[in-house]
Parts: C-alpha cells; sequence; structure tokens
C-alpha cells in the first residue's frame, strides 16, 4: 500500500510516496505527483523509516527512580506529574510553572493546535520556546511592520530576476520563512532564465558555492550593509515605491536614519569594500523583480531586529515588496490571521505586555526570551520557576549556556517532557512522555503553508493506525490540560476534546471577520461531528478559510474531505499582490519607521566605531542533520562527522593548528575541544561550529547519537548577549578564542 505524506522534518513540505507492508516501510520516494516537490525529497526523508523503528524511541513513559527510568503505564505516568505538578502550583502558585516548546510543534497539527490550549490551563507566564533561539527578530521587525505575528513576506524566487539572500543556506536547510521544496532547483532555474543570485555569508555555504556573487561579511554586521545599501538608494534617488507609495508612514524617517550609515563609514565593520556596497544597491534597484531575503544569520545575532527590519524596508524602497517576483504575502488556506475579514488595517503587534521577573526582559508574542530560561530557574523569590514542561524541545543542546541550563534544570522540584527521546534535556524530567510515531499522525502544515512561495494545501493521512495503548500528541495534551486545569488525571479528553472544538466554533461564529460570522454554533459543530482530535479543528479552519467552502455557502470551496481527495495536494496558485488588504497595523499602513525600531538604531551607531579585534564563533548546517534529535538515525550520521570547527588556513597557520587536529574554543561562559577542519570556505577571523551536539552526556539513551556525540556549541553561546527588541539570543558572532590542544 502507498500512502501520499507530506514529510514533517523541516519546512519545505515535501510530498512522500510511503509504501508500506503491514507495519512495515518498504520504500519512501519523493512523491513525483505531489503538486508543490514535485518528486524531489532529501535523504532526510529517508530517515523516517529508522526513526519509526529506532529502537531507542521511547514507546512508553519513563519515570526518574532513585536508580534510573523506569517504563510505567500511561495512569502511573499521568498521576506522577498530577503529584508534580499540583504540589509545585500549590506551594508556589502557576507562575512557577515554566514551558519550553521546542521546534517540532511548529511541524505537528497537535503542536500548532493543542499546545495553546495547554498552556492557557497551566495559566503561566513562564512560556519559552525555540523562536528566541530563531525567527523572533523577523516575527518582530515583521509583525511593527505589517501587523501580525506572521506577517513575514517571502521571496517569490520562482519569478525573481535577482535574489540576495544574507544568513541562509538553503541548500543545507532547504529554506526557512520560505517554505518552497527544492531550493536548489529553483535556484538554479532563477539562474537559468537569467536571474542573478548574492548570497551574503561569512563562510562560503553551498548555497554561496551556486550563486554568481559570494560575499564574506563580518558576523552580525548585517544591519550595517543594508543600512549602507538603503543609504545608497535614497542618496542616489534610486528609490521607487511605486504602487506601495500611498500606504507607507515613516519614509523621511527612514530617509534620516540611513543617513549616518554610508558604504564608506561601514565598510570596514562589515569587511566589505564601500564600492561593492554602492554596486549591490544599484543592482537590487535596478533590478526588473528582486527579492531581500535573510535567515538565520540575520536573525540570531546582536542587530537581530534591525536586519530583519532593513531586509524589508530594502524590498519596499525599491517597489519589490508585495509585487511579482518580489517579497510577498502567501494567501494560506488555514489558520492566518490575515485570513479572513476585510482586512487593511487591525489591532497590531504589542510587545512587553510583562517582562521576566530577574532580568526584566520584555515579553514577545506572549513569551519570555529563553535567554532567561536558567536565571529564572536558579534566582530565588516569588515567581521562581519550581516545575517545567517541556514539549518537543532540547534546550541543553539548543540554547545558550547549556551548561548552566542544564545545572539549572537538575534543580528543578519537578519536570514533565513530551518527547519520543531520553536526551540531554528530558534525561532531567521525573516524567517523559512519548506520543506515538509521527507516522500515525495525520499532518498539515498549518505553520509553514502560512510562508510558502505558492497557496497549496496538502492533509496527508496517517500511515499507520497506533498501536493499542498508545496515545497520540493531542491526547497527551489533553491530559495535561486536564491536570494543569485540576480535573486530574483520569479525565476523559474527548470531553476536553469537544470542548475545544466548540470554543474554536464560537470564535469564528462569534467574531466580525470570519465568513462564517453570525452563523449557528451547533450546526456548523454537527458538520464536522465525524471527526475529532486535529483533523476536526484542521477542517473548521479550512472550511472557514479564505478558500473554504463556508459550510454550504461555496460548494466548490476547500474542507478537509476535498483535501483528502486529493493526495498530492492541492496548488492555490502563484502568490497574488496583498497589500494593502494584508495590512493589519492600527494605521492601516505599512510602517516602515515604527518607534522601538527607530529607537535601536542609536544602539548600531553607537556601535560603528567597535574594532574587530576577537575572533568570532558562527553556526551552520548540514543537510543530514536536523537540530540535535535526529543524530540517532545511522542512515544520517554513518560517514564522515560533521560537528567539526571550520577554520581557514591563515587562522590555522597563526595558531599553529593542522587540519584534523583538535583546537579549544573558549568564549566568556564555557570552552569546548573540538576537530578542527581548515578552510578557505570560512572568512578568516571566523570559526564555525554547527549546533545540536554533545550527546555523550549520562543518562542519554541514545546510542548511535551517543556514538557520534560531537561537541555542544551552545556550552559556548553566552546567554547575557541579546537582541533587545526581541530578546532573540545571539548565536552568530559569538567573541572566541581558539587555541591548539595537543
Ligand atoms: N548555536 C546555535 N543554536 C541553535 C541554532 C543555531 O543555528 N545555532 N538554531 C536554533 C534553532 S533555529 C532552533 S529551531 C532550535 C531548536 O531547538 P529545540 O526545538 O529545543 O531543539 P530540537 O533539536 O529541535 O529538539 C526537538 C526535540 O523534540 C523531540 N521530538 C522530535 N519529534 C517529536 C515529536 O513528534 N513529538 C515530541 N513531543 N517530541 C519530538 C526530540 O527528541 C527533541 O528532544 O535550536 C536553536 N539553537
Ligand atoms: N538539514 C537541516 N535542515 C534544517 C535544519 C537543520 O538543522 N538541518 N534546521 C531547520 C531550522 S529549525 C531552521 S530555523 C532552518 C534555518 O535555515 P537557514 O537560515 O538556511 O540556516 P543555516 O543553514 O544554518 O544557514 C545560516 C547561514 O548563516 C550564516 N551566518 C552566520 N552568521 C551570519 C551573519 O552574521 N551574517 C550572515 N549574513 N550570515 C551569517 C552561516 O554561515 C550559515 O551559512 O533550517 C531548517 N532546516
Ligand atoms: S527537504 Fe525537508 S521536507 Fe523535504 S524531504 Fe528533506 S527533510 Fe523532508
Ligand atoms: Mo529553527
Amino acid at each position: 500500500m502507498t500512502t501520499y505524506r507530506t514529510c514533517p522534518l523541516c519546512e519545505a513540505t515535501c510530498g512522500l510516496a510511503i509504501t508500506t507492508r503491514d507495519r512495515e516501510i518498504t520504500s519512501i520516494r519523493g512523491d513525483a505527483d505531489d503538486v508543490f516537490s514535485h518528486g524531489f525529497i532529501c535523504p532526510k526523508a529517508y530517515a523516517l523509516k529508522e526513526l519509526d523503528a529506532d529502537p531507542d524511541r521511547l514507546r512508553r513513559p519513563l519515570i526518574r527512580r532513585r536508580n534510573g527510568f523506569e517504563p510505567v503505564g500511561w495512569d502511573d505516568a499521568f498521576a506522577e506529574v498530577e503529584r508534580g505538578l499540583s504540589a509545585v502550583i500549590q506551594k508556589h502558585g502557576r507562575q512557577a510553572v515554566g514551558a519550553y516548546l521546542g521546534n517540532p510543534n511548529a511541524h505537528n497539527l497537535a503542536g500548532m493546535l493543542y499546545v495553546p490550549v495547554m498552556l492557557r490551563a497551566l495559566g503561566t507566564r513562564n512560556v519559552f520556546s525555540a523562536s528566541t533561539v530563531d525567527q523572533m527578530p523577523k516575527q518582530v521587525s515583521a509583525g511593527m511592520m505589517f501587523g501580525t505575528i506572521l506577517s513575514i513576506p517571502v521571496p517569490d524566487i520562482d519569478r525573481t530576476d535577482y535574489l540576495l539572500m544574507l544568513g541562509a543556506n538553503p541548500l543545507a536547510s532547504n529554506g526557512s520563512l520560505l517554505t518552497a521544496p527544492d531550493m536548489k532547483g529553483r535556484l538554479r532555474a532563477l539562474r537559468e532564465r537569467g536571474g542573478r543570485l548574492v548570497v551574503v555569508d561569512p563562510r562560503r555555504s553551498r548555497t554561496a558555492e551556486e550563486a554568481d556573487e559570494h560575499l564574506f561579511i563580518r558576523p552580525g554586521t548585517d544591519a550595517y550593509l543594508l543600512f549602507a545599501m538603503a543609504h545608497t538608494i535614497l542618496a542616489e534617488g534610486l528609490e521607487r515605491p511605486d504602487r506601495l507609495a500611498e500606504h507607507l508612514a515613516g519614509l523621511d524617517q527612514v530617509r534620516a536614519l540611513a543617513a549616518d550609515f554610508s558604504p564608506e563609514r561601514v565598510s570596514e565593520m562589515c569587511g566589505i569594500p564601500a564600492a561593492t556596497i554602492r554596486r549591490l544597491a544599484r543592482e537590487l534597484a535596478a533590478a526588473r523583480r528582486a527579492a531581500v531575503y535573510g535567515r538565520i544569520g540575520t536573525c540570531t545575532q546582536e542587530f537581530g531586529t534591525l536586519a530583519s527590519w532593513l531586509v524589508d524596508v530594502l524590498n519596499v524602497l525599491t517597489g519589490n515588496l508585495d509585487r511579482e517576483g518580489g517579497a510577498m504575502f502567501t494567501k494560506a488556506a488555514a489558520g492566518a490571521r490575515t485570513g479572513h475579514g476585510p482586512g487593511g488595517r487591525g489591532r497590531g503587534v504589542e510587545f512587553g505586555r510583562w517582562r521576566s521577573r530577574v532580568r526584566g526582559l520584555p515579553e514577545v508574542y506572549g513569551e519570555l526570551p529563553v535567554v532567561c530560561l536558567a536565571e529564572e530557574i536558579e534566582t530565588p523569590g516569588d515567581g521562581q520557576i519550581r516545575a517545567l514542561v517541556t514539549i518537543a524541545g532540547n534546550p541543553a543542546l539548543s540554547t545558550p549556556n547549556g551548561g548552566r541550563l542544564s545545572g539549572a534544570l537538575a534543580t528543578l522540584d519537578f519536570m514533565v517532557s513530551l518527547d519520543i527521546y531520553l536526551n540531554e534535556t528530558t534525561r532531567h524530567a521525573n516524567v517523559i512522555l512519548p506520543p506515538t510515531s509521527t507516522l500515525t499522525r495525520g499532518h498539515y502544515d498549518l505553520a509553514l503553508y502560512q510562508l510558502a512561495i505558492r497557496n497549496v494545501a496538502h492533509y496527508s493521512p496517517p500511515v499507520f493506525a497506533a498501536a493499542d495503548g498508545d496515545l497520540d500528541e493531542w491526547q497527551i495534551l489533553l491530559h495535561l490540560t486536564a491536570i494543569a486545569s485540576g480535573q486530574g488525571c483520569v479525565a476523559d479528553v474527548t470531553v476536553l476534546d469537544d470542548m475545544v472544538a466548540a470554543a474554536l466554533v464560537q470564535r469564528e461564529v462569534g467574531g466580525t471577520g470570519s465568513p462564517i460570522a453570525g452563523r449557528n454554533a451547533d450546526e456548523i459543530l454537527a458538520a464536522l461531528s465525524t471527526r475529532r482530535g486535529p483533523e476536526r479543528l484542521v477542517d473548521l479552519l479550512l472550511r472557514s478559510g479564505p478558500y473554504g467552502d463556508h459550510f454550504g455557502v461555496r460548494p466548490d470551496g476547500l474542507s478537509l474531505g476535498v483535501l483528502e481527495e486529493h493526495p498530492h495536494g492541492v496548488d492555490l496558485g502563484p502568490l497574488q499582490p496583498r497589500i494593502p488588504e494584508v495590512l493589519r497595523t492600527p494605521s492601516g499602513k505599512i510602517e516602515l519607521a515604527p518607534a522601538p525600531i527607530v529607537a535601536d538604531v542609536a544602539r548600531l551607531r553607537g556601535a560603528l566605531d567597535r574594532t574587530n579585534g576577537h575572533m568570532v564563533l558562527v553556526g551552520r548546517r548540514h543537510l543530514r542533520s536536523n537540530n540535535s534529535w535526529m543524530h540517532n538515525l545511522d542512515v544520517l550520521v554513518k560517514g564522515k562527522p560533521t560537528c567539526t570547527l571550520q577554520l581557514n588556513p591563515a587562522d590555522a597557520a597563526r595558531l599553529g593548528i593542522e587540519d584534523g587536529g583538535t583546537a579549544r574554543v573558549a568564549s566568556r561562559v564555557g570552552s569546548v575541544d573540538a576537530p578542527v577542519e581548515v578552510t578557505d570556505a570560512i572568512m578568516p577571523g571566523v570559526v564555525s561550529l554547527p549546533h545540536g551536539w554533545g550527546h555523550d552526556q549520562p543518562d542519554v539513551a541514545m546510542q548511535v547519537a551517543r556514538a557520534h556525540a560531537g561537541v555542544n556549541s551552545n556550552i559556548l553561546a553566552d546567554e547575557s548577549a541579546f537582541d533587545p527588541l526581541s530578546g532573540n539570543a545571539v548565536l552568530n558572532g559569538i567573541p572566541v578564542t581558539v587555541e591548539r590542544r595537543p
């Protein structure tokens, strides 16, 4: 039997054809008929078979006892969670419970739809996630400019003539905040139709190798480069906001701010000649259709929000925002906040509604910066975190100062982890709750389809039925919801699920913007009544979404049933211009100069004369790895180790370090010894180490990963360094010293 399924591993959403015999996978191929990926897949897709079969993947809940972890039944596990969480809540209140949400939540319906339900029941403001070691700066800048948490323009790579890419390596990562399977093919097509690809990166990445031009940049200085390009465009009168002009606020302020950042002024800082900066600016302005795209290298740095903002400032100045071949807004079939209503204006975004207790960092989109997590656990006082819930996250490896955080986790009164492995983080948990294999779940990319370069929709049915007694992730989350809301661990989660569905229906019929506003809630619930769990909620979101059937109003519209009839997905066409309808700012304008961003420019200006004396560390990704959690799959880790410290030959010679030798890398907060790879692909003065490694910790029950342990680069990342507007960690441009180890 063959099941067609979207790969849930990264943002590219490739279609897979998974052939099975009974409970066994016999083959995994790219689905040639997939409307979006047309058969493309990467090596990680094959690893889904190994992941499903991995003997170390947890099948039963674990409780930590005095002499190690013990497998238990679900009832015992939930009873233990109830005891542990209730004790902390009773004694210290709800703020004493923290939560950390990891990246796989964005690739999982349960994570998207039921984690918020669980968090509401928990009632804590101490919520942290992988977003503040990732894309939060982009979400902050885009939210301020356009109005919602996901108002992020994506480069229309299939139609552009010029793509300026900074801090991204889609040939390894397969794209991020840019859902587009087969980036390699799409970038090749761009060049074949005469377009130009320019990559700015302190490392000659695989993507840089494919580009027409690659420029080394000193890590953390993208905001200077982008400002100098804006400066050039404005100084030379090359700006052409065209159709956007009537929707813009703040252009004059940008003009004034850019005045301080001439190419000559920033050139040394960035390590890029002034003439090159001017040429880039002119090329961008002259291109018929162009897009600027920045990703993790431009976010996880000191000026992350400013760099993210300037990317879109350039898209606006050159008239490329919201036009074909420029940077455009997706119109997703389900779940988008800009999906309904007349639009054109909205509530906008608001940050700092509360602050972290110890350092006073502002809340963003309902969460606190994860750079604060360790101190919130360690520092005594009212509101100290004494219990932690982690859901699909591995902060011990993925967040700054992993050494300190691991120590802090060990001091918690109680910790529960929803996770499929006993790993570097979950080893600190009192209870680990494992959901069933990802192949037993239905799948729909609620989050990633909001950032796709075409409007697409694809529902994947489960490949296998869950075994008796296994719990799906949404069911576990509802059990935790029941416990957190004081209903105890025996509550019937089907009743809770009905309440979740009813509440979501109420939001649609009770709101003003929804196409089903004013309809009868019971009638809508009845129409959804054959489904339960995430499928019922997705059906609702699709049917009340922009392409939906609106429950009978548009019989040809989308529903989950329609998607089930289209196992290769439904293509809803190329992106269309959406301004002004897509805007949700209170002014109804594109806010080109939001006040907090304008204020932060002073910090950028103040750092202009800083000297670049020290060596700095950046990260990187490898095609066969996925953050921290796929290193237990032999197909992906066999062969040459990829967790190496890349060092430029000039630095290697100066430091007396040879290829294949060992170097000690030390930062303010820690040091690691790593094997060295001498390569001119890395800029002089910069070293690169990938993240997500360091599996040689006590108790970690991942045999293959342990044999390919690598070192944890986040031992070096400094939790005191962050981008102030977003609270995002600085993971690139970390000052380090490097020395030879015998
Ligand atoms: N230095 C440095 N650090 C970085 C980065 C960097 O570039 N440099 N990148 C950052 C980025 S972009 C990200 S997104 C973060 C990731 O940070 P995290 O999300 O904290 O880490 P992951 O490695 O994705 O860990 C995912 C966890 O989920 C578990 N898991 C996998 N599948 C499932 C599932 O279906 N259900 C459940 N419940 N659990 C599951 C895995 O076992 C693992 O424990 O790392 C960040 N850290
Ligand atoms: N194979 C694989 N795919 C993945 C992941 C994975 O771990 N492995 N992780 C997924 C996740 S969670 C995410 S968020 C995405 C991330 O996707 P991408 O953003 O494409 O991430 P990377 O491949 O790490 O590429 C980042 C690049 O930024 C460069 N860089 C570092 N510092 C700077 C700087 O200061 N300025 C500039 N201009 N460049 C800099 C690095 O050298 C690197 O080449 O990938 C996703 N896809
Ligand atoms: S590129 Fe991403 S979505 Fe596509 S097969 Fe590889 S891991 Fe899966
Ligand atoms: Mo990420």
